[in-house]
Formats: structure tokens, C-alpha cells, sequence
């Protein structure tokens, strides 16, 4: 319809030569052309568009974090309501809503090849997703799995509601102190309930969770850890 338009007035203003209609046509294409681009452009860079979409499919988020100039990997552990558990070798089971986004393994894997340029982008964050409301109890386990260098190594958790709105509900106000290799220790046990909110949370008792995941699966090797 534009485009009619856009010719019918070119026709009337310049007396609808051949020419000049052909050169309507060209002119009239770029700028559909530039316009399409920029409509391309505007919504591949707004970022505003990305955090909306994320914050629709999780409803919880723990972050878990130590500080970035130390070498050491820590590990987040998450036991749900089926006694399904989420950790390094098992982030995304198909049973559970729980995920756990990325294993930080200290400066091991901070290093990230951008246009074949190597960039080291000193990190120390894990993140656990909750994709849906699984309503019973949660385990949420820390283990210093190597410490590459690291040594002592505060750690911080942060738990985040996010709808409707963006909430904190949980945050270590003193950081955990992982001292040494294979220490493992209860951050925290929790309760969803069935409209999503947190209820019941409580640092006691502590809980292994390797110790679980090797009397029920039993692959994960004594020899992996300390
Ligand atoms: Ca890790
Ligand atoms: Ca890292």
C-alpha cells in the first residue's frame, strides 16, 4: 500500500517518465532495504528485550561466587524434591526444573577465543536456574572440588526470586569459608511451596550430597576429590 502510494505521488511530482519511475523504484527499495536493517539492528542489540526473555523462564536464581583472583574450583550442588541431583556431571537432568548453568573451574576456563584472539576474562560465578515451580524440599551443597593456587576461598551465595518481581530471599551475610580440597559443606536447606514461594530455610543438619550421589549412582570416583 506505501508503495503504491510512494509511486503514485513520485508520478504526480515528476511526470511519470520511464527514468524516472525505474529510479523511484531503486530509491524506493534502499530505503526499504536501510529500514528492515535498523529494525534487524535495534532488537538484535537490546539488551533490555535479552533480560526480559531470561526472567520469563526462571523462576529462581542462585548465584554463587568467590572472589575473582583466586584459582580455585568450587562446585554447587542441588538436591530436589525427587531426590534428583544437579552438579557438574549432571546440570540439566530432564527430571528436575533445576539447571545448573556453567561449572566454573577457577582461571581454568576464563579463557574464551574471540575472533581467534584469546581473551581471559577473570570470572568466579556459578548459577543455578530454577526453570518452574517443583514445590518440596532442596539441599544446596558447596564442595571445593582443586585448588589450583586459590587456597582459602571465601564464598558468597545469593538466592533471587524473580517474578513477579525481582526479590532477594537469601544471602551469606559473612562468606563461607571453603579452606581446603575436598571440603563439602551445607549452604543451606529450603522449601518451595506450590505458588513458588521459599519457606523453611535453615543451615542444619548438614548433608552430603557426594556422599549421596555415590551410594545412588556410584560413578562418581572417591579418586576425583580429597
Ligand atoms: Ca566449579
Ligand atoms: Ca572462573
Amino acid at each position: 500500500m506505501f508503495y503504491q502510494f510512494w509511486k503514485e505521488r513520485m508520478r504526480k511530482n515528476h511526470l511519470g517518465s520511464k527514468e524516472a519511475s525505474s529510479l523511484h523504484d531503486i530509491v524506493f527499495l534502499m530505503a526499504a532495504g536501510f529500514f528492515v536493517l535498523f529494525i534487524v539492528a535495534f532488537f538484535y542489540v537490546n539488551p533490555v528485550a535479552k533480560l526480559g526473555k531470561i526472567n520469563k523462564t526462571a523462576e529462581y536464581i542462585i548465584t554463587v561466587t568467590w572472589p575473582d583472583d583466586l584459582d580455585s574450583d568450587i562446585d554447587t550442588w542441588v538436591l530436589d524434591p525427587n531426590g534428583t541431583l544437579i552438579w557438574y556431571k549432571a546440570k540439566t537432568p530432564n527430571q528436575s526444573v533445576v539447571h545448573l548453568e556453567r561449572d566454573d573451574l577457577g582461571h581454568t576456563n576464563d579463557t574464551i577465543i574471540i575472533n581467534g584472539q584469546k581473551v581471559i576474562i577473570k570470572k568466579n560465578v556459578e548459577l543455578v536456574t530454577f526453570r518452574g515451580i517443583h514445590p518440596g524440599r532442596y539441599i544446596l551443597n558447596l564442595h571445593y572440588f582443586r585448588n589450583n593456587g586459590g587456597g582459602e576461598t571465601p564464598v558468597t551465595v545469593k538466592i533471587e526470586k524473580l517474578n513477579p518481581v525481582v526479590k532477594q530471599v537469601f544471602f551469606t551475610e559473612q562468606p563461607i569459608m571453603m579452606l581446603s580440597q575436598g571440603q563439602e559443606t551445607t549452604v543451606i536447606h529450603f522449601e518451595i511451596e506450590i505458588d513458588g514461594s521459599m519457606i523453611n530455610i535453615s543451615t542444619d543438619p548438614p548433608i552430603s550430597l557426594i556422599q549421596n550421589q555415590q551410594e545412588n549412582q556410584g560413578y562418581y570416583g572417591q579418586g576425583d576429590f580429597q
